[in-house]
């Protein structure tokens, strides 16, 4: 009797120590895909490999090839694939897509430069600086939460946190920002995001 073609799976093309490929590493893991991964070298003595320079010609991990053989490059776009409609990391209700785009957005457009300038040319301004984004963030997380979006877990925490686990533990939180706090607790209590903490990694530069 024929058996059943095993399902096919995607294919996750990354480096452990990277923050982008680790926003798509949860979003595989929350959201049940299955899938395979394949680790590169981006700095080894020998160069990128071939293959994988010809999947994404800039040569940046994250790259997922889906089931269906699409290639997709970049974090957001494949957390964008991963969270389509009636996926479990769609933002869920009463969530607006605005509101985990918003969010998205301040992680993209605030946090990573004021933390980049925070590890690269400390002072106290650009520490505050850090603050400052963070308090932002604080705000924006949904109250109740404990998630970004309330309380189910969705794109838009796959998509934060590895910047912020990053910033968290080499600056702290500022005091109060109590939110903040317990979105951070409640992500990391999440076996799917623990499957992918790591004990040595890059920063997003
Ligand atoms: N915009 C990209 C950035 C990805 C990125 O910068 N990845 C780094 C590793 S963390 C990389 O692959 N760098 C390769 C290189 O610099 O040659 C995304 O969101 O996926």
């Amino acid at each position: 009797m024929a058996t059943a073609p095993s399902p096919r799976r995607a294919n996750f093309i990354t480096n452990k120590m990277c923050p982008y490929a680790q926003r798509v590493w949860i979003a595989l893991e929350e959201s049940g895909t299955p899938y395979e991964m394949a680790e590169v070298s981006l700095y080894g003595a020998g160069g990128k490999p071939a293959w994988f320079t010809a999947l994404n010609p800039k040569g940046e991990v994250p790259v997922l090839v889906t089931a269906d053989g699409a290639v997709i490059a970049d974090s957001e776009a494949i957390l964008d694939h991963l969270a389509r409609p009636n996926s479990p990391l769609a933002p869920p209700p009463p969530c607006r897509a605005a509101h985990a785009a918003a969010l998205r957005a301040l992680v993209n457009a605030r946090l990573k430069p004021a933390g980049k300038r925070a590890v690269l040319r400390p002072s106290p301004a650009a520490t505050a600086e850090l603050m400052a984004a963070l308090r932002e963030i604080d705000a924006a997380l949904a109250t109740p939460g404990p998630y970004a979006c309330g309380d189910a877990f969705c794109a838009a925490d796959a998509s934060a946190f590895p910047f912020l686990w990053r910033v968290r533990k080499e600056f702290g939180f500022p005091d109060g920002a109590r939110a903040l706090e317990a979105w951070a607790d409640a992500c990391e209590a999440r076996a799917g995001v623990r499957a992918t903490l790591v004990g040595s990694w890059w920063w997003w530069w």
